[in-house]
C-alpha cells in the first residue's frame, strides 16, 4: 500500500512500530537462561528427599484410589517433581504458592503435612479442609499455600492478586503462580499479565509445560508453543527451563525471585517437564505411546539424576541412600495408615465453612 514513512492522523506509526519492536527485542533478550545451580551435597540431599517424598506419596495416593479409599478427581504429579522442589529451594519465608488441581506435590513442597494431605484425599476429618474439599481444594495459611483450584487458569488471577497485595502492603514477598500449558491459553491469564506488568507486581508465572492438556498435545492446541514468549506483548520477560533438572529450576527461580524483589515486575518461567501418569485417574492414554513415556523416565527422570550425582559426585553408597528411601517410605506409610483410620467428618460439618460468618438459622 503506502510506501516509505506511514502517517496516520499525524501519528508516526513507523516510529511507534520501531520503538515497540525494539522493546519486544529487549524483553526477549534481557534474560538468557542461567546455567544450572551448583549444588552442595546437602542441597542435593534436600532435593532428593523432597522429590522422593512427593513421588512415593503420589504412588501411594494412586494405590489408595485404586482400593476405593479416595473418591472424585485425583491428578498425580509424578514426573514433574523437580519443578516445585527447585522453585521451593529458591523461595524464602513469606513467599506464596498457588496452583491448579495437580497440586499434592506443591503442598508437600511448601511443608504441609503428609498426614493432613492424605487424610483430605480420603475425605477424613483431620484433612486440611476437614475432609470436605478433597484433592483439588486444600489450603494452608501457615505455609502460604493458596490452593488447589479446579477451574483451569483460575489460579493465575488469584496469584496476581496475591502479588498485588504484597505490593500494596510494601513487603518483599513473591507470589509463585503455577499453571499448565493448557491453562496458558485461557483469557484471564492475559488480563493478569497486563495488570501484573503495568503495576510491576512481584509474581512469577511458572508454566509447567508437560506437553499435554488432558489428551491434547501442545502442538494441537497452541498457536505459539513457546510459552516463555507469551508475555512479549505485555513486556514480561520469560525463559525456558529444563524442568526435569532441579538445579536448572533453582537457578531460574533465583533469577526470577531477584527480578521480582528488585521491583522489576513479573517474570515467566516455562518449565519443560513431563507427567508419567495419566491426566487423572481415568485416562485412556491413547494420545501418546508407551515408548514416549518410557524414554522420558529412563533418560530424564528428575530423581534419578540427583541420585546419580550423589553416588558419582559425592561418593554416597547405595546403603546410605536406602536410609533416605526408608525415611520417606515410613512417612508415607504413616500418612496412609492415618488417612484410612481417621474418622469421616461429622454430619453437622455440612453446615460449617460455607460463609465467613455462621448463619444462626443454618446451625438450627
Ligand atoms: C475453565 C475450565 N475448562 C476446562 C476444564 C477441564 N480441564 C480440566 S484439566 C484440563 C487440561 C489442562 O491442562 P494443563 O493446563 O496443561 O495442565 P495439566 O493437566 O497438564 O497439569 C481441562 C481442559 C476445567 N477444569 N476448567
Ligand atoms: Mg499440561
Amino acid at each position: 500500500m503506502a510506501s516509505g514513512k506511514q502517517k496516520s492522523g499525524g501519528v508516526d506509526v513507523a516510529a511507534q512500530d520501531a520503538a515497540s519492536s525494539a522493546e519486544i527485542v529487549r524483553t526477549l533478550k534481557s534474560f538468557d537462561p542461567p546455567a544450572p545451580a551448583e549444588f552442595s551435597k546437602d542441597e542435593e540431599l534436600r532435593a532428593y528427599r523432597d522429590m522422593l517424598l512427593i513421588r512415593r506419596f503420589e504412588e501411594k495416593a494412586g494405590q489408595l484410589y485404586g482400593m476405593g479409599f479416595i473418591g472424585g478427581f485425583c491428578h498425580l504429579y509424578i514426573g514433574q517433581e523437580a519443578v516445585v522442589v527447585g522453585m521451593q529451594m529458591a523461595m524464602k519465608e513469606g513467599d506464596e504458592v498457588v496452583t491448579g488441581y495437580r497440586d499434592h506435590g506443591h503442598m508437600l513442597a511448601t511443608g504441609m503435612e503428609s498426614r493432613g494431605v492424605m487424610a483430605e484425599l480420603t475425605g477424613r476429618r483431620s484433612g486440611y479442609s476437614k475432609g470436605k474439599g478433597g484433592s483439588m481444594h486444600m489450603f494452608s495459611k501457615e505455609k502460604h499455600f493458596y490452593g488447589g483450584h479446579g477451574i483451569v487458569g483460575a489460579q493465575v488471577s488469584i496469584g496476581t492478586g496475591l502479588a498485588f497485595s504484597n505490593r500494596y502492603k510494601g513487603n518483599d514477598s513473591v507470589a509463585i503462580t503455577y499453571f499448565g500449558d493448557g491453562a496458558a491459553n485461557q483469557g484471564q491469564v492475559y488480563e493478569s499479565f497486563n495488570m501484573a506488568s503495568l503495576w510491576k507486581l512481584p509474581v512469577i508465572y511458572v508454566i509447567e509445560n508437560n506437553r499435554y492438556a488432558m489428551g491434547t498435545s501442545v502442538n494441537r492446541a497452541s498457536a505459539e508453543t513457546n510459552f516463555a514468549h507469551r508475555g512479549i506483548s505485555f513486556k514480561i520477560p520469560g525463559i525456558q527451563v529444563d524442568g526435569m533438572d532441579v538445579r536448572a529450576v533453582k537457578a531460574a527461580g533465583d533469577l526470577a525471585m531477584k527480578h521480582c524483589r528488585e521491583g522489576e515486575g513479573p517474570m515467566i518461567l516455562e518449565m519443560m517437564t513431563y507427567r508419567y501418569r495419566g491426566h487423572s485417574m481415568s485416562d485412556p492414554a491413547k494420545y501418546r505411546t508407551r515408548d514416549e513415556v518410557q524414554k522420558m523416565r529412563s533418560d530424564h527422570d528428575p530423581i534419578e539424576q540427583v541420585r546419580q550425582r550423589l553416588v558419582e559426585g559425592h561418593g554416597m553408597t547405595e546403603d546410605e541412600l536406602k536410609g533416605y528411601d526408608k525415611e520417606v517410605r515410613d512417612i508415607v506409610a504413616d500418612a496412609a495408615e492415618f488417612a484410612q483410620n481417621d474418622p469421616e467428618p461429622d454430619v453437622s460439618e455440612l453446615w460449617t465453612d460455607i460463609y465467613a460468618d455462621a448463619i444462626p438459622q443454618a446451625a438450627e
